[in-house]
């Protein structure tokens, strides 16, 4: 009897012992995948091989062996037209529109994200994931006093659900050039702190004005004050002199500490949002992609960019991991020649169009300014295809979650849809059939994308960037106009007063969806 009992206790042991690895295991190895968000800055619908840009000037391999792999959106999004509404968008799936304080992120702008509601990130950590940000940041750090860059930076990324974070704090064409890791400014010498501010410290505190003769790259508008590694700045800095980075090093160093985390995270599920700064201005390549393209600089980071691609699926292959990861590929905003640096985007651009069949490109509603490359791929579980289904960033939160199995709350990412069938592209899954899109919040345009009809709302009656070339940037536009983007993709035909019943239907629901505070059902 004894012996039985003891015998019963432990093939009841040993069955429990395996139901937790048939329950565990599989979970962890198939159900959640890892996933890595890739989003680019300023990079427009026609600015990648796969989306038409020609291969003489421009190759982007590794891109487009993502798209050859995976999902090719024609209607993926972005949520707005600059950067920080969209990241904001994307890390909250809130439209940026809802909460003041969401356009272009000062240098010493405080956190625009505030802790305490559910962000992409922290409905992942609750399935377990392991989450990071390397890159980019430009949505604030710090509380309402901005960041003490001496000090701790928080809060930040670690407060709205990263584990980890190794940061460009704004925009490289913003001061200071420094890194970012967790809560400290890194290799900050306490013996030459770093100031930062809005007025020149000294007299005789050299900027792009004083001292333009010195600088490697030119400005053209703004971008004009503290001068570091021969480029003059918007803002001003002092000290922190060990803690500087060399733009030309950005891209390496964002694959190099991907890399590392992937490596040391790989074990457990992960997310990743590898965050480039490529293309945004100043647009520097590191010495060995001058040249590569036959475009400008501009040209030469998206081949910088797209080699990143490439570094990032390698470390995939060489871990094992390719198969059970998810990476979606994604843009921040349209396109843009010249944003303030005499780089020679737009003399050297040629018969190349950035913002692809478009009209618009950053800071415009048009649909070059936030229609954008997007593109899903998991080698075994996404079958390639070109998809016209309609899907946003500001979707992601909503549909990881549902990848995650993490139940949503209904308050939580209040306009993002999980739209998870359609990224996967799973037979008959419908994409969105609305979209609001925005332009950098303050200036208060709008567009309203339902199915083939495309409102555009300009409060401002004002439209923003309208070509690329910002040739005709702030031209003059009434408040609402519908467009048929089924016969007018350009957005040249105000067909409102021939479809008086679809525009008036239009304008009411996006007022709709503004006043509601929310939009997912
Ligand atoms: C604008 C800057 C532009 C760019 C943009 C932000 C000027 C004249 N223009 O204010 O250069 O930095 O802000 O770009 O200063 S974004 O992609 O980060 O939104
Ligand atoms: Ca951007």
């Amino acid at each position: 009897m004894k012996h039985q009992t003891v015998f019963l206790f432990l093939t009841r042991f040993a069955v429990i012992l395996m139901g937790g690895l048939f329950f565990t295991v599989p979970a962890n190895a198939a159900e959640k995948p890892n996933i890595i968000v890739i989003m680019a800055d300023d990079l427009g619908y026609g600015d990648v091989g796969c989306y038409g840009a020609k291969p003489k000037n421009l190759k982007t391999p590794h891109i487009d062996k993502l798209a050859a792999g995976g999902i090719r959106f024609t209607s993926g999004y972005c949520s707005a037209s600059t950067c920080t509404p969209t990241r904001f968008s994307f890390l909250t799936g809130k439209y940026a529109f809802r909460q003041a304080g969401t356009g272009i992120a000062p240098p010493n702008g405080p956190a625009v994200i505030k802790p305490g509601p559910e962000t992409l990130p922290s409905l992942l950590k609750k399935a377990g994931y392991k989450t990071a940000v390397i890159g980019k940041w430009h949505l604030g750090l710090g509380g309402p006093g901005g960041p003490d860059w001496n000090g701790e930076l928080k809060p930040g990324p670690r407060e709205i659900g990263f584990d980890y974070n190794f940061l460009l704090p704004t925009t490289n064409d913003r001061v200071p050039q420094v890194y970012v890791e967790n809560h400290r400014v890194k290799n900050l010498d306490p013996k030459d702190p770093l100031w930062v501010g809005t007025k020149k410290p000294s007299p005789d505190h050299p900027t792009g004005k004083t001292h333009r003769h010195t600088l490697k790259m030119d400005w053209s508008h703004g971008h004009n004050s503290t001068i570091h590694n021969g480029i003059s700045r918007i803002g001003f800095y002092t000290g922190g002199h060990k803690a500087r980075f060399r733009d030309e090093d950005l891209a390496d160093e964002w694959v190099k500490q991907s890399n590392k985390w992937i490596e040391a995270n790989k074990d457990n599920p992960f997310f990743l949002f590898f965050s480039s700064h490529d293309l945004h201005v100043p647009r520097i390549p590191h010495e060995r992609f001058r040249g590569t393209s036959a475009l400008s600089y501009r040209g030469d980071v998206i081949v910088q960019l797209d080699w990143c691609v490439g570094e990032l699926v390698k470390t995939l292959d060489r871990l094992k991991l390719s198969k059970n990861t998810m990476i979606v590929f994604c843009s921040d905003n349209g396109p843009v020649g010249d944003d303030g640096y005499k780089d020679e985007a737009l003399e050297k651009m040629g018969d190349h169009s950035p913002n692809g069949p478009f009209s618009g490109g950053k800071y415009s509603v048009l649909e070059g300014g936030t229609r954008t490359p997007f593109i899903t791929y998991w080698p075994g579980k996404i079958k390639p295809a070109v998809s016209d289904e309609m899907v946003c960033t500001i979707d992601l939160a909503a549909s990881f979650a549902a990848l995650a199995g993490v139940k949503l709350p209904k308050a939580s990412v209040p306009d993002s849809f999980n739209l998870l069938d359609a990224l996967l592209g799973k037979k008959g899954a419908k994409g969105r059939d609305h979209l609001v899109q925005q332009d950098n919040g303050k200036w208060g345009n709008y567009g309203y994308r339902a199915g083939r009809w495309k409102l555009q709302r300009h409060d401002s009656k004002r439209k923003r960037n309208v070509v690329v070339t910002n040739k005709l940037a702030n031209q003059a536009a009434p408040q609402f106009a519908l467009f048929d983007l089924s016969k007018d993709i350009r957005e040249k035909k105000n067909v409102a007063d021939q479809h008086p019943e679809v525009f008036s239907r239009m304008k009411k629901e996006l007022q709709g969806i503004i006043d509601a505070g929310r939009s997912r059902p």
